[in-house]
């Protein structure tokens, strides 16, 4: 009898493939109170899991007699608990790497479009409101030869502050737990404080994961510091933001603008006021979306679910621990 495995979001079939080779596949393209009471039915038996955001606590653990190993399709992990995972010797994976390039090109784009109106002009010229001379001589700012402040500098942190380097000449601060030479060579980064960065910098980059610690990490306080003229992008956990704070600091234009993929409650609710906001851009976390990237992040999510199912250690395991309780 082939172990049994659950895949809950939607994947790519040569994710399924792989894993159709070695495991009975439970495939849900999402888990939802249609059929929630079917994953939980083959939740008893399963080995692992493999999907991202599913909330991974003590509760549903206790429902997961056999579960070995839980796979994150995300390079970000705060859905799991990973004290709980460890205790119960259940292996963590998340897909890290992969999607660097990706989400810092994206993160770009956000920034791109804030500083030069992008979605609202777009709505101007299709809208039918482009009838003659332009109104306004100007339409935003410069990103080129501008401070960006990145908070978080792991992975994709790095790659933004490769691409704000070599590609837009951006003089870069970042603040991190830890000093990273690696980029401070590189790309010439400078480490600062967390007020040092917001009062310096003219777009803030936030790619901070979500922990105990960095929940409401940027609040009214953080906001006030900004300059009136700097630009917030948010790419890693909503979170991570005060969102009333940051509408307030908004609306009331002492920011100039935001750029957004990631909520505090995703979908967002479409009557936050956020989203009423010109001066908002706004995606639906799709930092990692491209084509290439998730059938990427699936295919490693797959091989460190088969990793820790063959009992090895997972090249992408999170909670190194566990391995030395796993027989
Ligand atoms: C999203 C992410 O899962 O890797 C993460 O932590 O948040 C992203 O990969 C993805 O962009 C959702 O489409």
């Amino acid at each position: 009898m082939k172990p049994k495995v659950i895949v809950y979001q939607n994947t790519y079939e040569q994710v399924l493939e792989m894993l159709r080779e070695k495991y009975e596949v439970i495939y849900f393209e999402s888990v939802n109170s249609a059929n929630q009471a079917e994953f939980y039915f083959h939740l008893k038996d399963a080995q692992a899991l493999l999907g991202a955001g599913m909330k991974i606590d003590k509760e549903l653990l206790d429902q997961a007699h056999h579960l070995k190993v839980v796979s994150n399709i995300s390079v970000g992990y705060d859905n799991l608990n990973i004290p709980e995972l460890t205790k119960r010797k259940i292996m963590a994976t998340n897909t890290p790497g992969v999607l660097n390039d990706t989400v810092a090109d994206a993160i770009f784009g956000l920034m791109l479009a804030a500083a030069r109106r992008v979605s609202e002009l777009d709505q101007f010229v299709k809208n039918g409101e482009w009838k003659g001379q332009l109104k306004e001589d100007s339409f935003g700012v410069d990103v080129h030869h501008k401070t960006l402040g990145i908070i978080g500098m792991g992975g994709i942190g790095s790659a933004i502050a490769k691409r704000a380097h070599n590609g837009f000449e951006m003089k870069i601060l970042y603040h991190n737990r830890s000093p990273k030479r690696e980029a401070e060579d590189l790309y010439n980064a400078e480490y600062r404080t967390l007020e040092e960065l917001l009062k310096e910098s003219d777009f803030v980059c936030n790619m901070a994961p979500l922990t105990s610690q960095t929940e409401k990490l940027i609040g009214e306080r953080e906001f006030g510091l900004m300059k009136k003229s700097a630009i917030f992008v948010n790419g890693s956990r909503g979170a991570v933001v005060d969102e009333h704070a940051l509408y307030n600091t908004l609306q009331e234009q002492r920011i100039l603008a935001a750029g957004l993929d990631v909520y505090k409650q995703e979908p967002i609710n479409p009557d936050n006021p956020l989203l009423k906001l010109p001066n908002v851009v706004t995606l639906p976390h799709i930092g990692s979306a491209t084509l290439e990237t998730r059938i990427k992040m699936g295919l490693l999510a797959a091989n460190s679910l088969i990793e820790g199912l063959n009992g090895s250690r997972p090249a992408t395991l999170i909670n190194d621990k566990v391995m030395e309780t796993v027989e």
